[in-house]
């Protein structure tokens, strides 16, 4: 019965949301790993909280004009995605890049729902963002066009009704200019955005959060096989914000960071990257990552992002952006041995690379609960706000630590609860969707 039911909510996601392969395939992966769940929760047909649950509560779209240097007008979209609020305000990242969509932020928002339930704090899901480029606009532009955009999106948010936050193209100066635009509009200095500068309300951690988090996950698997970090061989795709501090933690704890990237290729350097080269020309000259080997010629670069993945390593973690680990990929890391994999992206590894890994045994920490230390922090830099103080470096990061296991014990024991032991794919998305089911069905049909 359940099987005939997990294949008419499925049927009913693809007709009804066509031209959203990524939401698709987000959706069939949960999907897919509630056939257990259904077949000892009833009520859960009963209710149709896997029909209420694929469906976004409300999805704002707007307009964002702004002037150019040149005084040109240009004209961009703007998306919010208010997918569910069972667990709390809705909660999830602001995405500016020229990919963005509404299957994207789909994808996004519904990945974000179950990630926020399984750091078990008291935050719903959402997602938004723009098509605007960040990349090559003056800080003026960036200016504009964060003030415009805010002007488009705040009569929908607040600090106890949707809290947005940084994502790809997004980080501190982006939501500083957000705040301000946000402070002048409600005249009100509020939580509305995390992510923000220490000056004014933001959290310490943060910004490192969702990498240190992420090896903070990926600790446990390796812990699980008998080993740690080591001397480990290292690779990281990507060189932004979760990237850069997956790479110092991972540093910090032994392993060696052999290879990083950015959407135009990737760099090697076999005696371990200098992570103070990278942080000056990604964070400070907002540079290319080809420009790492100006300054150590000893590191090589190579075009083309995919190639990362020919790096022979123990560990692979995949921080720049959905489907860039494909099943040819992950068939080259399992030949080359690597023992580990954690997504520090959202969605990085295609279906089929995340089958071959499963099948190859390979340990597998999918995004939603691998990647969940960012908005973990972002709900403790919220409790800061609220109380109106602020906790110390050592104390977000042990809470920040704490969050981090109990996310890896959740995901192992929902995985050996419904007969699926080592996967945590399966075990992510029960134990997030069970969290947020729970509440739907509490609060009765709204
Ligand atoms: P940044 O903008 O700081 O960095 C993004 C990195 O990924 C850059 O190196 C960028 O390269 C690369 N990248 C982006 N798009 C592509 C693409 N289409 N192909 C190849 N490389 C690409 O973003 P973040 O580090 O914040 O985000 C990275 C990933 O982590 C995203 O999937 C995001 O959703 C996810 N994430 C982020 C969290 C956060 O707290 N920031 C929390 C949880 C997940 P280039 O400079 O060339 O564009
Ligand atoms: O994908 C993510 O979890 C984020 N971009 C962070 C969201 C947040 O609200 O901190």
């Amino acid at each position: 019965m359940s099987s005939v039911f997990i294949d008419s909510v499925l049927s009913a996601v693809v007709s009804r949301n066509p031209a959203e392969p990524e939401f698709i395939q987000a959706a069939r992966e949960v999907i897919e790993s509630l056939d257990p769940v259904v077949q000892k929760k009833p009520e859960i047909v009963r209710l149709k909280i896997v029909e209420r649950i694929v469906e976004p509560e409300r999805q704002v779209l707007f307009r964002v004009p702004w002037v150019d240097d040149k005084g040109q007008v240009q004209i961009n979209r703007g998306f919010r995605v208010q997918f569910n609020s069972a667990l709390g305000p809705y909660k999830g990242g602001l995405r500016f890049h020229p990919s963005v969509n509404l299957g994207i932020i789909k994808f996004l928002g519904f990945e974000q729902v179950f990630k926020n339930a399984l750091t078990v704090t008291p935050i719903g899901g959402g997602k938004g963002g723009s098509d605007f480029d960040p990349k090559g606009k003056s800080d003026s532009e960036v200016m504009r066009f964060c003030q415009s955009f805010m002007s488009g999106l705040f009569r929908h948010i607040g600090p106890d009704t949707d809290v947005p936050a940084g994502d790809i193209g997004v980080g501190g100066r982006e939501i500083g200019f957000l705040y301000g635009q946000y402070k002048k509009l409600t005249n009100s200095f509020t939580g509305v955005l995390t992510g923000k500068g220490l000056t004014y309300g933001g959290s310490l951690v943060r910004t490192e959060a969702t990498g240190y988090g992420l090896v903070y996950f990926t600790s446990r698997m390796l812990q699980d096989r008998g080993t740690d970090w080591q001397g480990k061989r290292v690779v990281i795709s990507g060189s932004g914000n979760v990237a850069i501090y997956a790479a110092e933690k991972v540093q910090s704890l032994g392993g060696k960071v052999i290879a990083l990237s950015d959407s135009n290729g990737y760099i090697v350097d076999e005696e371990g990257i200098d992570l103070a080269t990278v942080k000056r020309i990604k964070e400070v000259e907002r540079g290319r990552v080809k420009e790492y080997v100006e300054s150590r010629p000893k590191g090589s670069y190579t075009e083309g992002c995919i190639g990362i993945w020919t790096v022979p390593c123990d560990v692979a973690l995949p921080c720049a952006t959905q489907n860039e680990l494909d099943g040819n990929a992950a068939d080259i890391l399992i030949k080359n041995g690597c023992i580990a994999v954690a997504e520090g992206a959202n969605m990085p590894s295609s279906p089929e690379a995340v089958e071959r890994f499963l099948e190859a045994r390979v340990s597998f920490g999918p995004a939603k609960a691998a990647n969940a230390g960012g908005v973990a922090t972002s709900a403790l830099e919220m409790c800061q706000n609220s109380m109106r103080l602020s906790w110390t470096f050592e104390e977000v990061d042990v809470k920040l630590h704490g969050i981090m296991d109990n996310i890896y014990a959740q995901c192992r024991d929902a995985s050996e609860a419904y007969g699926l032991p080592g996967n945590l794919v399966a075990g992510a998305n029960i134990a997030g969707f069970l969290r947020v089911a729970e509440a739907m069905m509490a609060q009765g049909v709204v």
